[in-house]
């Protein structure tokens, strides 16, 4: 064990590799020359991973907000949040996470475990690292081993202590990546020996195996199965999925996507022997879906055939929203030992297509759902299982069934019945608007109609407390979905703004609920002329643990261009991100401003007769759209944007009331009927609850799939218990 001095600063070249997180660092520091850390190298090795799968333009270094953002978040944490960003296969801890690094005297990699920060010390970070074992697993084939060999070879070890620039050159494909680092950037505060031992979780044996083909995000089954306290094994050949003792196929993406991938590098096949062969294996989502002959998602793309059945789209015809989002019940077909004690809770759903049961896959079958129509939830044939819904975003059942297969000796216990689940329930979705307040904190706030500085003589942001506190409480607590707004994002750039991804990193680990996060999600271009598109800023937000991202102004202006065109461009954040990640993982935030009128016919945008009239006695009201956080008014009504983002792609609307927010009189349900009746996709009612009774009355005058709040949680005016409460008490269920 050791101690390892860290700083780091401008130009010295290692900006190529980290973009903007150290940017945003290095802006933040006074200091002129980079000092880096960890034996320097162990960040080349994963770094060259990383640029065979996303790589990263020219760093934006520009000093921006230094006196304000302070030193609130430590800087160790963006460096290695910055190594884990690059190195999203290796493990997304940054404390607690594994990374390479190359020991000096033995000459050869070694792993090493960050285990915890000791303390700031002037522009530096002290961490403390712990050597868990030699690499010699990444000599043995598959990218890592091919990377870490190609630059064995070509890497001069540094000399601790000695002020000479190291040079590493590697090439991965056509690829070059020239880095430098400066040796002089590393002081030992105790002899630089390592102590090898066997890894905290115990060594191979005790991994799960992680097949994660790329086509979208798994950070909450990484973080699912580390709170479970096991280690995960990525897989990186069909060898790694033959020689797996337990393995998971998280499923997020597209199907063809998938299949292309399975199909092109023979993990497929290996797929299938695993599964003849009758070895512990859990499919999720798309993981239960690729079991099936065929998938219609993207035309006719064939599965693996181990299930007959082909998976099909969900009918919005039939009075459903598609997709199918949120907690549904399940019903129980066979004894499948994962699923024990969980027939009579919720778990929860997020996707379009479903298989259905038939004479030919009913052996399989363990558990059915209603959703319009009967659709598969589960199967299982002896340690075969796979799940459609989500179990490591299904709360404490959730982590209950992941638990069962991954330990099944594990003694879990029941958590006594208070109600049966029996339909999809009404969500209640806690928000947290979250911008920095004037000392440079990033702080949970809260507007009175977007207003969120108080009325006093400083005029300061609001503050109800810290983001990853409040979030994990509103989780204990029973919320059914977590939202994190950043609401000066449309001024600031989210990939500059470290705090924000971390405060989702952190969260993820322990909240195992959706988990939303919008804001700033635009294509931007930044002082260098670097070009950041959406979809970057949007798997930023989905590495650093988010199920869900928002989008607010950007919608608009998409909305506006496609009503003006009539054409989709297939250019819009909104239609990117939703090709890439699906559109259940995107939602649009709308937010509308009430304008009153006298006759439904004065705009062309459509109108509605309101319960409540207007000051001046008016009958009718249209709602305007707004972008920067309500600043600017746009030619667009709320109902005309919400059809438009249907077709764009949206998965889902969060609808919020500029009019209503933080007053506490009730949702807005003209608007909330006008939009809900409007659209097929999801609806989630916002702004204005103040007590229960709101939630209820929101539930059955409009056809809201769910219904968010933001004052009466932070104040602990309303705990979420008692809305779930009252409203069962009204006949309308909900996730207990
Ligand atoms: O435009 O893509 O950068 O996204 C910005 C996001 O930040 C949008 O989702 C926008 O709604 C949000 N936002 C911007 N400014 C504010 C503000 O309050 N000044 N907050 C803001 C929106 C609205 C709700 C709130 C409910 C419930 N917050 O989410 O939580 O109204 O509040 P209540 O229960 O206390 O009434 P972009």
């Amino acid at each position: 064990m050791f101690l390892v001095d860290v700083e780091f600063a401008l130009g010295v070249g290692f900006e190529s590799v980290y973009s903007s997180v150290i940017a945003k660092f290095t802006s933040k520091s006074r200091s002129k020359s980079i000092k880096i850390f960890l034996r320097s190298c162990c960040i080349p090795v994963m770094e060259m991973e990383r640029v065979t799968e996303f790589p990263l333009g020219p760093v934006d270094i520009r000093p921006r907000k230094q006196q304000r953002l302070g030193w609130d978040v430590d800087p160790i944490e963006f460096g290695l949040f910055g190594s884990e960003k690059i190195h999203g296969k290796l493990g997304e801890g940054t404390f607690g996470q594994e990374l390479e690094c190359w020991d000096n005297e033995k000459k050869e990699f070694v792993a090493i475990k960050i285990v915890r920060r000791i303390k700031k010390y002037r522009d530096a970070a002290m961490i403390e690292i712990d050597v868990l074992q030699q690499v010699s697993k990444y000599d043995k084939g598959g990218n890592r081993g091919r990377v870490a060999e190609h630059l064995k070879g070509k890497m001069e070890a540094p000399t601790l202590g000695s002020s000479q620039f190291i040079t590493i050159s590697g090439s991965l494909g056509s690829r070059r990546w020239p880095l430098k680092l400066h040796r002089n950037s590393i002081s030992f505060k105790s002899p630089p020996k390592f102590s090898v031992r066997a890894s905290a979780v115990g060594g191979d044996d005790s991994a799960v195996t992680l097949l994660d083909y790329g086509a979208g995000n798994v950070q909450s089954i990484r973080n699912a199965i580390r709170y479970l306290g096991l280690d995960i094994k990525d897989v990186q050949t069909p060898e790694d999925i033959l020689n797996a003792k337990r393995l998971i196929v998280p499923g997020v993406g597209a199907f063809a996507a998938m299949m292309d991938v399975l199909n092109n590098n023979g993990m497929a096949e290996a797929l299938c022997t695993y599964i003849n062969n009758d070895r512990p294996f859990l499919g999720i989502c798309l993981g239960l879906q690729l079991l099936f002959e065929s998938s219609e998602e993207n035309g006719i793309v064939r599965g693996l055939g181990l299930i007959p059945g082909v998976v099909g789209r969900f009918d919005s015809c039939n009075g459903c929203r598609v997709p199918h989002i949120g907690w549904n019940a399940l019903q129980i077909e066979k004894d499948s030992v994962i699923l024990d004690d969980v027939e009579n809770r919720h778990v929860y759903f997020v996707h379009s297509y479903r298989a259905v049961p038939s004479e030919e896959n009913k052996e399989w079958i363990s558990s059915t759902c209603n959703y319009g129509i009967d659709f598969i939830s589960s199967v299982r044939r002896g340690n075969v299982h796979a799940v459609q819904f989500h179990p490591e975003k299904s709360g404490d059942v959730g982590l209950s069934i992941l638990r069962k297969f991954l330990l099944p000796n594990s003694c879990v216990t029941k958590k006594p019945l208070e109600r049966k689940a029996t339909k999809l329930a009404k969500r209640v979705i806690a928000c947290l608007d979250v911008r920095t307040n004037d000392n440079g904190d990033l702080v949970v706030t809260k507007g009175d109609q977007y207003d969120v500085r108080e009325q006093t003589k400083d005029n300061e942001v609001r503050n109800l407390g810290k983001p990853v506190e409040l979030a994990g409480q509103y989780y204990l607590d029973g919320a059914d979905e977590v939202s994190f707004l950043n609401i000066t994002g449309f001024r600031d750039f989210p990939l500059g703004d470290l705090p924000m991804l971390q405060i989702l990193k952190y969260t993820s680990e322990n909240v195992f609920v959706p988990l939303t996060v919008g804001g700033g999600i635009r294509d931007f271009t930044d002082g260098n002329g670097r070009y950041y598109s959406s979809l970057e800023v949007a798997s930023e937000y989905f590495r650093s643990g988010a199920d869900k991202i928002s989008i607010g102004s950007d919608a608009v202006y998409a909305a506006e261009e496609y009503l003006k065109t009539g054409i989709k461009t297939g250019k819009s954040s909104l239609e990117q991100i939703s090709r890439v990640y699906g559109n259940q993982a995107v939602v649009v935030s709308i937010d509308p401003r009430r304008q009153y009128l006298t006759s439904p016919h004065e705009v062309g945008f459509k109108a509605v007769k309101v319960e409540n009239l207007g000051p001046n006695g008016q009958e009718y009201a249209w709602y305007q759209c707004t972008v920067n956080g309500g600043r600017e008014g746009r030619p667009i009504g709320a109902y005309e944007l919400a059809k438009a983002v249907e077709e764009l792609g949206a998965g889902e609307i969060l609808l919020n009331c500029i009019d209503c927010d933080g007053q506490g009189k009730g949702f807005d349900i003209d608007l909330i009927k006008l939009i809900s009746d409007a659209v097929c996709i999801p609806v989630i009612a916002s702004s204005g609850a103040g007590r229960v009774e709101h939630f209820s009355e929101v539930f059955e005058k409009t056809n809201a799939s769910a219904a968010l709040a933001a004052g009466i949680f932070h104040r602990k005016e309303v705990p979420i218990q008692s809305v779930k409460e009252h409203l069962l008490n009204q006949g309308i269920e909900v996730r207990m």
